[in-house]
């Protein structure tokens, strides 16, 4: 099919919060070519400050969709000018942040269908879209539709035993029931809702791009094991919302059409080129690294995330089940907490005199498990518990109001990970003897933290020299949508294995230790919750 070109690529486009990013691999999965546009400098005039215009109110949260538009001309050019010849792509795929939305106005698809070569596609689209600002993940306006979701669905289990999660303020069904419940004619006028990810997918194919079932999966409308909209959920939200959204959820590996002619004609596409559905950035983040069934990557910034494949899943009140994009038998969980680097750099300052390197010092001085010692240091209220301070325990389980400085700097990075292997077990994560986790984000460059992070989870620990993992994993999907029926994604990528890098195994008595305190954790970890109830 495509022996039409000769050095072939494909192309992964990242829409993410803050920038564009492009990467094309070839053959052999080498990136050759990439480009990035940053919304804030790069495109002024839409006066973004991280790519976001954050409301009045402190809660709305929204970024302009001709701002987007306008990012894919610039991001084409720029590609242009680093050398790639557009004539040797053969397939397109790519990813957004999750759970943002895109209403187009009624007449937008014809547009899309006839768009001219020698036109702007920000001209052409100017008038296409319903609400001009679109809602975003960091939106944190809608609790009232989601505890009204939730009660219509039975409560907050029953919601995520359906969709995946109970109902959180940026997936996208509060964000429609808001819209629909407060603005009736900016729902009425819309034809059509896109997430982020089916919207720059539908400008690259000239018509509406069906929503993908991974990135489908951070909606709260989507039935994750049927893998088709819930009717329950649809009904809450507005009326025909199923018309809207499109009634095909397709696999996020799934070729959704041609290139639109007018990439062909205006940038010198290959009229052959296809498009893959483009996905979630997380879920393409799991296919940029290339997750296998039993590993967990850990993302150590700001927040400490964690995401995993998983066989069973069971979808909980503190995480996140998405269809999983390279296995369609498979799901994936994410967990998200939100005391991760700032919390460690306080104690740092607090014990260690502000140092890292007196940090790992005293760090490595402390016997695993820190005597017993259990400690929660939560500077924001956690998803869980939701509660904010700090909370020591000694080996009785006994409250206690302070520990040494060494025992406070390990039981703050053990309790941390100890929060997310709990976490990840309460979604159907389950360690195996041939478990890796993947390490990311600016902790993972420590070798004392990540000493303890294999401790914790007694796993070796890796490290991946891929910078931006959601666009790789766009192009793979791109490549991988044409071989999937002969091979399989773990094949397909046993080229980059050389990128992961083993940085430590766990200690012959991580098990031992770790398993006990993860007991006694999980136990303390609910009293707080329950405390902080009122129970
Ligand atoms: C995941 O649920 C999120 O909301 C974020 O990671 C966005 O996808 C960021 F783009």
């Amino acid at each position: 099919m495509d022996s039409f070109i000769e050095d072939k690529v494909w192309l992964g486009f990242d829409l993410s919060t803050q920038q564009l990013k492009s990467i094309a691999i070839n053959e052999n999965l080498e990136v050759v070519c990439e480009a990035s546009v940053q919304f804030d400098s790069d495109l002024p005039e839409f006066r973004t400050t991280g790519g976001v215009h954050r409301h009045e109110d402190n809660q709305t949260a929204t970024a302009p969709v001709l701002m987007w538009v306008k990012a894919l001309e610039l991001i084409l050019d720029r590609l242009r000018v680093n050398g790639l010849d557009f004539s040797q792509v053969v397939g397109i795929s790519g990813s957004g942040q999750q759970h943002g939305s895109v209403y187009w106005k009624r007449g937008a698809r014809a547009v899309l269908q006839s768009l001219q070569g020698g036109k702007f596609l920000h001209e052409q689209l100017s008038q296409c879209f319903a609400l001009g600002e679109s809602p975003i993940w960091m939106d944190s306006s809608t609790s009232r539709e989601c505890r009204q979701l939730e009660a219509h669905l039975g409560g907050a289990q029953h919601l995520a035993e359906v969709t995946g999660s109970r109902a959180y303020e940026r997936f996208t069904a509060s964000q429609i029931a808001k819209i629909a419940h407060t603005k009736a004619e900016v729902y009425s006028s819309t034809e059509r809702i896109s997430l982020v990810s089916s919207f720059l997918a539908s400008l690259f194919i000239g018509d509406y791009a069906p929503i993908d079932l991974s990135d489908g999966s951070g909606m709260n409308l989507l039935d994750i094991k049927e893998k088709r909209w819930s009717s329950e959920c649809l009904q809450f939200c507005g009326t025909e919302l199923e018309a809207k959204l499109g009634s095909e959820v397709v696999p996020s590996s799934q070729v959704i059409g041609p290139l639109s002619e007018y990439f062909v004609e205006r940038y010198g596409f290959h009229k052959d080129c296809y498009v893959v559905a483009f996905t979630g950035d997380n879920p393409a983040s799991l296919a940029g690294m290339c997750l296998g069934p039993n590993d967990v990557a850990i993302s150590l910034g700001t927040s400490d995330t964690a995401f995993l494949s998983l066989s069973t899943p069971k979808p909980a009140l503190d995480g996140h089940i998405f269809c999983n994009p390279i296995n369609e038998e498979h799901f994936m969980g994410l967990i998200c907490f939100k005391n991760g680097s700032l919390t460690r750099e306080r104690i740092r300052n607090t014990c260690a005199d502000a140092s890292w390197d007196i940090f790992n010092q005293l760090l490595e001085s402390t016997p695993r498990g820190a005597f017993g010692n259990i400690g929660f240091y939560l500077d924001l209220p956690e998803i869980y518990p939701v509660v904010s301070g700090d909370f020591r325990y000694n080996r009785f389980d006994n409250e206690v109001t302070s520990f040494a400085a060494e025992v406070e700097i390990r039981a703050c990075v053990e309790s941390q990970f100890l929060r997310l292997r709990i976490h990840a077990e309460n979604l159907g994560f389950k360690r195996s003897n041939s478990t890796r986790v993947l390490a990311t984000g600016g902790a993972s460059a420590n070798h004392s933290i990540i000493a303890v992070l294999a401790d914790v989870f007694n796993a070796p620990v890796y490290t991946y020299s891929i910078p931006n993992s959601a666009v790789l994993g766009s192009a793979l999907l791109a490549k991988y949508a044409k071989e999937k029926e002969t091979t399989s994604y773990y094949d397909m990528v046993l080229k980059l294995n050389a990128n992961f890098k083993l940085v430590t195994k766990p200690s012959p008595d991580a098990g031992e230790i770790y398993d006990s305190l993860a007991e006694r954790y999980r136990k303390l970890e609910d009293k707080l919750e329950s405390k902080a109830n009122g129970d």
